[in-house]
């Protein structure tokens, strides 16, 4: 059966033993291996996550290094490396939001997305699910888990149900039947303290959760008892909610010499400019705010913002409003300690918005260049390629 025109649009991702699958595609010898990340089996730390290959020895997240040392000594034990991971979280929210702009990231591995709106334009949630998968693989190395269902709770769920490497669907026809035999830890917001409450009632399951009348359920539990019910039988009526990461991307320096040459300054805005666009792009988003922040020399700051009709995303369009601003501000004369831009009112790119690839149209940005330079930057380093403009001008020879 298809899921063609069902109620079937709420997806849930979550990558597989993130941490450790990045450190396992950076290192191919440790595929297949244990591997424990969290630091050296003697330390104090714990346990951020094992490889699927070490959790059959019963290690899981939190648990103490040496405990886990002691349940697996021949596995391979390393530290966290939070900025490889991080990166490939960006890739992967990159790859996410691609397809529509209701996004909702739960965490470093972890999202869901709405794909009511855009079904019509990349196939039914499935579809879309296993094209998510495929790119993923592809593009970023990682494996990640998919669930589908209608609603929030049974995504993540069907997640869960379906790790590692899932693709797990949960019907409206047979959701009931799914939950039934769950132990009610399945049920959001039930932890350690409520599992024993309701035992105490001879409540396991949330099968038997969902016999209990939700007043009864209240006078044990407060006023949750009523969400819980709902969850139990396969209702959840929150919404996935979009949310911006961060408010604002931006650079600033401090310069060693108090600059007023304003060449200079229009040259480091220059570069922050590229920063900045190639990090937008990178995350699929676009900024229709921009504000440039002078710090003078006696510390007294100025900042002057402006917001744009239109969002942009390339190095021109946040460059140019820049020099604007730069103008506005800057006191010509005054040495300058410090320069700093920041864009901001960010949103994520829906795919069909997305700019034209190729412009003969000089004053548009040219998104095309943009994407070379990036593919050239994200392989050998971001000042590898510059701007003619970022290089100090060799002196013209005098004519003879
Ligand atoms: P999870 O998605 O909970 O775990 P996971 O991706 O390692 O494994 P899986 O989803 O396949 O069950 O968390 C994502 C990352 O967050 C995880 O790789 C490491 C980090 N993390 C911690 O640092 N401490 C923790 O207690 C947990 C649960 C996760
Ligand atoms: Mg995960």
């Amino acid at each position: 059966m298809t899921d063609a025109g069902t109620s079937l649009t709420v997806i849930h991702c979550d990558l597989d033993a993130f941490f450790a699958a990045v450190e396992q595609r950076d290192n191919p010898s440790l595929k297949g291996k244990p591997v424990i990340i969290g630091g050296q089996p003697q330390s104090r730390g714990v346990v951020a996550t094992a490889s699927y290959e070490a959790r059959q020895y019963g290690i899981k997240s939190a648990m103490p290094l040496t405990q886990a040392y002691r349940l697996c000594p021949h596995a391979v034990f390393l530290p966290v490396d939070m900025g490889r991971y991080k990166e490939a979280s960006r890739q992967v929210l990159a790859i996410l939001s691609s397809y529509t702009p209701v996004i909702e990231p739960l965490s470093i591995d972890e999202a869901f997305l709405d794909v009511s709106g855009c079904t019509s334009i990349f196939g039914f949630a499935e579809k879309i699910a296993e094209s998510i998968k495929r790119r993923v693989k592809t593009e970023v190395g990682l494996n990640i888990s998919v669930g589908i269902s209608y609603n929030k709770f049974l995504a993540k769920l069907a997640t869960e149900l379906g790790k590692p490497d899932g693709l797990e669907i949960i019907r409206p026809e047979e959701a009931l039947d799914i939950l039934r035999p769950l132990p009610v830890s399945y049920l959001w917001g039930v932890g350690a303290k409520s599992q024993q409450k309701l035992k105490s009632l001879g409540i396991n399951t949330i099968g038997e959760l969902r016999q209990i009348k939700p007043e009864k359920l209240e006078k044990h539990l407060g006023s949750p008892a009523f969400l819980l019910w709902e969850l139990a039988n396969g209702i959840d009526k929150r919404k996935v909610e979009p949310y911006r990461e961060r408010k604002s991307i931006g650079k600033e320096t401090t310069f060693q010499h108090d600059v007023d040459d304003f060449s200079k300054l229009e040259k480091t805005m220059l570069y922050f400019a590229g920063l900045i666009g190639r990090r937008l792009r990178e995350e699929n988003m676009s900024a229709r705010k921009i504000t440039v922040k002078v710090r003078y020399s006696n510390f007294k700051t100025v900042t002057r913002s402006k917001t744009l009709r239109e969002p942009f995303d390339s190095d021109s369009a946040i460059y140019n409003a820049a020099g604007e601003l730069l103008k506005q501000v800057y006191n010509a004369g005054e040495k300058v300690r410090l320069i700093g831009l920041y864009v901001g009112s960010l949103q994520l790119n829906g795919s069909w918005e997305q700019g034209t690839l190729f412009t003969d149209d000089q004053t548009q940005p040219n998104v095309h260049l943009d994407k070379v330079l990036d593919k050239i930057r994200q392989r050998f380093g971001q000042d590898v390629i510059t701007r003619a403009s970022l290089l100090e001008r060799k002196r013209k020879k005098r004519r003879p």
